[in-house]
């Protein structure tokens, strides 16, 4: 096996390499490798040594692949203490995504040179963990004002090179060749107080001013960390390297590290750490290569359409807009232009910006001006009437090879594909409003979808920074098919005598964005109404949405009406119980004789929670989704899910299937029989004492 670790001397210089594709995470070889050619560098008495990645990037951090295995010395935390200690200088050169464990390596190293464009960053807290290879002790001591240390610790999010030479993170930063700047620096070094440059000597004191900064500090972090434990861990081991001992500071990382490692939290965002790096691979029997995109077309301007079209501007795509009429242009490419604008005060974009992006967009109400677009994404008017006859429209007058997408948020593509007589050309986008920000894409193939039409849709989300799921043709696809059983449970609990706060209390403690009154207020309680008006609803289903009909009946159609489970004040922007609502609901259990009792939150949590994953079985059953994790990609990216309990399936498999076998079987033989439909897959598993990730392991 070639070495992933090699020197190359630069006259007195060791230049020492990592080369460990595609990020040079610090696996086991890495990790050895390095001690390796530094001892070997020292043992020829070097001048000094230069750390370097190859292929343009230091180091993205541990491999988060060795992670859950057995550990294998040497350890990080004691390679970077080897490398502090070496008695030539060390120079790091930091380029591309310096990460993590990466960043901490150049903490023992005793100069850091870095490129312009690189990334410098810690986001062990998105894994669920904390920087543990001293970072919470050594970036304190070398920054010395704490809040930038506390901020980089306990929020993961990355900083470029200007910002990290202005906080004194790094030596020197320099635009392009960052290891011909390493190299003359290093040229230009004695051996003097290089203990001065060993950052785990640097001294720290706690002042009561700086305690005052730290409480101040906690209190935000922890309500920013909205349930996960990681940053509030991490920022406790950075205030400790105010009132420890290095090597005391580095014990109590060390075991805080370990505590996050095997907690549910970091399995759960390490799994969606694969997991979203999955969805977008197309099932293995899909072959071929993308089609080339150059011009988009949208049908519809409105806030699907607007959404969509502004996401493709701002990849660069020019893109025509059609409209029924120029008033409706009139009004959708307004509210595009609004919506860019709002940027310029908050600084993410300037005046020229969003003209630059508004001369990407043109207009028409004839479908002769798509002719040439090499995708068009319909956005019309929710109903199979509508969009049969646009794609038999599209499929008169836009050139063949063309990809039309449809961005149904429910209806049958093979059916409206049926329209076109290329089929093969058509599959479904549909996207999450606002589509602009939402990175959740839901890519349809349908029955007749072509492998490079497939393709090329993946290829599109990605230049336009989507996370996508593939999901067969039915009705909801992955998410909103989902939302079915997860809302019906919710609104039986009403009945049963919990309140809408109540059950939205209970999933926003669960870790929810919100729960499902606040939403279905925030979508507009008419939109489920016209749906359940569409439909030949049971008398069961009915009976479960009666108060949810008399609201909007009542006029209380949610937030646009100023009311709907909860009353709106456009003051305080606030919500609040509606009292209309809660007599409506009141009225409806007594005409149902129902006999209302207490429940409790963990009832709440586990027949929704539960309700939601039992759908997801039935999807992956159906072949409608294709993994487990690409539904939990869905609710993570699409729905508010909390990433910390990974996604409905994840949690499930964290509660363990036979319990919620158990608890399922128990509904199903209930009064509530007629609400369950138990997925044999789950019941299944349950009995193997198997879980949906073993599935996934065995399916996919
Ligand atoms: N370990 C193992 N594999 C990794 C990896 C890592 N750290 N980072 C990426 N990969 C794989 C990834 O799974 C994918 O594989 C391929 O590389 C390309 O990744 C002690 C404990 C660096 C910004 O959290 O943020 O250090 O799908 O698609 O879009 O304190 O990867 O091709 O098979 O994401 O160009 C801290 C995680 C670890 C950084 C590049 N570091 N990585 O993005 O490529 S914990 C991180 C990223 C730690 C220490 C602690 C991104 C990237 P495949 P990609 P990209």
């Amino acid at each position: 096996m070639t070495k992933s670790v090699t020197t190359e001397m630069h006259g007195e210089i060791a230049v020492i390499r990592i080369d460990n594709p595609p990020v040079n995470a610090l696996s086991h070889h890495v990790r050895e490798g390095m001690l390796r050619e530094l001892g070997a560098a020292q043992e020829n008495n070097a001048k000094a040594a230069i750390l370097v990645g190859r292929g343009g990037t230091f180091i993205a951090g541990a491999d988060i692949k060795e992670f859950g295995k057995p550990p294998k010395e040497p350890m990080l935390p004691e390679v970077i203490h080897q490398i502090e200690a070496i008695t030539i200088p060390v120079i790091a050169v930091i380029e591309g995504n310096t990460l993590g464990g990466g960043l901490e390596v150049t903490l023992g190293c005793h100069y850091r040179v870095a490129d312009a464009k690189a990334k410098l960053g810690l986001p062990e807290v998105a894994l669920g963990l904390l920087p543990g290879a001293s970072g919470t002790q050594r970036l304190p001591r070398l920054l010395q004002n704490p809040v930038e240390a506390l901020t980089m610790i306990s929020s993961g999010r990355p900083i470029n090179a200007a910002k990290a030479e202005a906080i004194g993170l790094v030596d020197k930063v320099v635009d392009g060749n960052a290891l011909e700047a390493a190299l003359e620096m290093a040229n230009g070094l004695n051996n003097d107080n290089l203990d001065a440059r060993r950052i785990s000597k640097i001294e720290l004191t706690m002042t009561p001013e700086l305690e005052a900064v730290f409480d101040g500090a906690m209190v935000e972090i922890a309500q920013k960390a909205k349930g996960s434990i990681a940053p509030v861990k991490a920022a406790e081991c950075a205030r400790a390297a105010y009132n420890i001992p290095f090597d005391e500071g580095m014990k109590l990382e060390r075991q805080s590290f370990l505590e996050l490692m095997v907690g549910d939290q970091s399995q759960a965002l390490q799994y969606m750490f694969f997991a979203e790096r999955q969805s977008p691979k197309p099932p293995k029997d899909v072959t071929g290569a993308p089609r080339d995109v150059k011009k988009v077309g949208i049908i519809g301007a409105g806030t699907m359409g607007g959404g969509i079209a502004m996401t493709y501007a701002e990849a660069g795509f020019p893109v025509t807009i059609l409209e029924m009429t120029n008033e409706a242009l009139d009004r959708g490419l307004g509210t595009i232009e609004k919506n860019w604008a709002r940027g310029i005060k908050s600084g993410r974009i300037t005046e020229a910006g969003v003209a630059e992006r508004m001369s990407r967009l043109s207009r028409t109400t004839s479908y002769d001006d798509l002719a040439d677009c090499d995708l068009v994404i319909e956005a019309a008017f929710e109903t199979m009437e509508v969009k049969r006859n646009v794609f038999r429209k599209l499929d008169a007058t836009v050139k063949q090879g063309a990809i039309l997408a449809s961005n149904t948020s429910y209806l049958n593509v093979d059916e409206i594909a049926a329209e076109t007589n290329r089929p093969a050309d058509v599959l479904g986008m549909h996207y999450f409003s606002p589509a602009n920000i939402m990175p959740l894409l839901e890519i349809v193939r349908a029955e007749k979808t072509a492998d490079d039409v497939l393709l090329t849709a993946l290829a599109m989300a990605k230049k336009t920074r989507k996370t996508p799921t593939i999901s067969r043709v039915g009705h909801g696809f992955i998410g909103n098919r989902m939302l079915t059983p997860y809302l019906r449970q919710a609104n039986l609990l009403v009945l049963e005598g919990a309140s809408p706060a109540q059950i939205d209390k209970a999933l926003t403690d669960f870790g929810w964005a919100m729960g499902p009154f606040a939403v279905s207020d925030l979508a507009g309680l008419d939109i489920g109404y016209k749906s359940r008006q569409d439909q030949e609803l049971s008398e069961d289903e009915t009976r479960i949405y009666t108060a949810a009909d008399r609201l909007v009946e009542a006029g209380h159609l949610g937030q646009k009406s100023g009311s709907g489970f909860y009353a709106y004040d456009p003051e305080i922007r606030g919500r609040s119980e509606n009292s209309a609502a809660t007599e409506i609901i009141e009225q409806v259990r007594s005409e149902l004789g129902i006999n209302t009792r207490a429940i409790s939150d963990e009832e709440i949590v586990e027949r929704t929670q539960f309700a939601l994953a039992n759908e997801g079985a039935h999807v992956l059953a159906e072949g409608v989704a294709t993994r487990a994790s690409d539904v939990d990609v869905v609710y993570n990216y699409g729905y508010g899910y909390p990433r910390w309990r990974g996604g409905p399936m994840h949690y499930v498999d964290t509660v363990g299937l036979k319990h919620v076998a158990a608890k399922i079987a128990e509904w199903s033989d209930s009064a509530q029989s007629v609400h369950w439909n138990p997925s044999d897959l789950l019941m299944t598993l349950a009995d193997e004492g198997k879980s949906f990730r073993q599935w996934d392991a065995e399916n996919s």
